[in-house]
């Protein structure tokens, strides 16, 4: 199974550009930590990256959740990006139709598209909405982006059943735009089995529980061991930590000695 292979083999099945690029970051940098970084204030967020870059392997990002967005505020980002070797993921988490999909990601305020590497989408429209997102992007953009699927999530009673989980696996892996799919964001390892794509699963935490709005936790062991991470997503478990800098050190080791003993053994 995919999960027994490691990311340097796994690089050389991957059809997205991203993918690739990816899995060799993780094996060169020795990371599979994906900081969610969930704070309001810009220069926060890039204080937070500046602290933690070493440890990560991608940040991951809500725009729509910044007070004082500004360009900016994304050139320094990409700069303590490039500075520190990590992955830029704006998890828009994109779900309508094509047309539409396209306009969000390229234009208004954000302009995602000029400097997420990669984005988060729902299935639930289809496979149009993998065609918008590469609608607006010239050929050799499309060659720089990639986007992560949602076949699962994380909140307790959500409403993805057995057959959407299936489906959304087929429009990762079949099909002409299968290119651009870059991963899965989803809770187990049966979600998909080409191992040419990562598995990116959120709900990660030290100290397993729930928090009060229906997040579901589990630590970073039981994630990569039981349920299939190739990259666990950690937010409050570093965000809320006395010193995330350590906070972060901590969840990238735990993250990747589970890794290196999944493909030992
Ligand atoms: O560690 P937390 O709970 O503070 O943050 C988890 C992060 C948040 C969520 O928007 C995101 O992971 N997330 C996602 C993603 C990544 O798409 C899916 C999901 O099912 N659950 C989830 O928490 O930024």
């Amino acid at each position: 199974s995919r999960t027994k292979l490691t990311y340097e083999t796994r690089a050389n099945f991957a059809k997205n550009p991203l993918s690739k690029r990816l899995f060799t970051l993780m094996a060169t940098k020795k990371t599979n930590l994906c900081l969610a970084a969930d704070l309001n204030k810009a220069d926060d967020i890039l204080e937070l990256a500046n602290k933690c870059g070493p440890y990560i392997c991608m940040l991951k990002t809500h725009v729509d959740i910044i007070e004082d967005f500004s360009e900016g505020f994304i050139t320094n980002l990409k700069t303590v990006a490039k500075r520190h070797n990590f992955l830029i993921l704006e998890d828009r988490k994109f779900a309508d139709i094509g047309n539409t999909v396209s306009q969000q990601y390229g234009k208004g305020m954000y302009k995602i598209a000029s400097w997420a590497n990669l984005v988060t989408a729902h299935t639930l429209s289809g496979r149009s909405i993998v065609q918008g997102l590469k609608a607006g992007l010239d050929d050799n953009a499309k060659k720089q982006r990639g986007v992560f699927l949602l076949a699962e999530m994380s909140a307790k009673g959500n409403l993805i059943d057995e057959k959407y989980k299936e489906s959304s696996n087929k429009i990762a892996t079949e099909g002409g735009d299968a290119d651009f799919v870059s991963g899965v964001v989803c809770q187990s390892s049966t979600c998909f089995g080409f191992p040419g794509l990562i598995q990116l699963t959120p709900g990660v935490k030290i100290d397993e529980g729930v928090d009060n709005l229906g997040q579901q936790y589990e630590t970073p062991e039981h994630v990569v061991k039981e349920r299939g991470a190739d990259i666990g997503i950690v937010g409050r478990g570093i965000l809320q930590a006395a010193n995330v800098e350590k906070a972060a050190a901590t969840y990238r080791d735990r993250l990747w000695t589970a890794y290196l003993e999944r493909v030992a053994k």
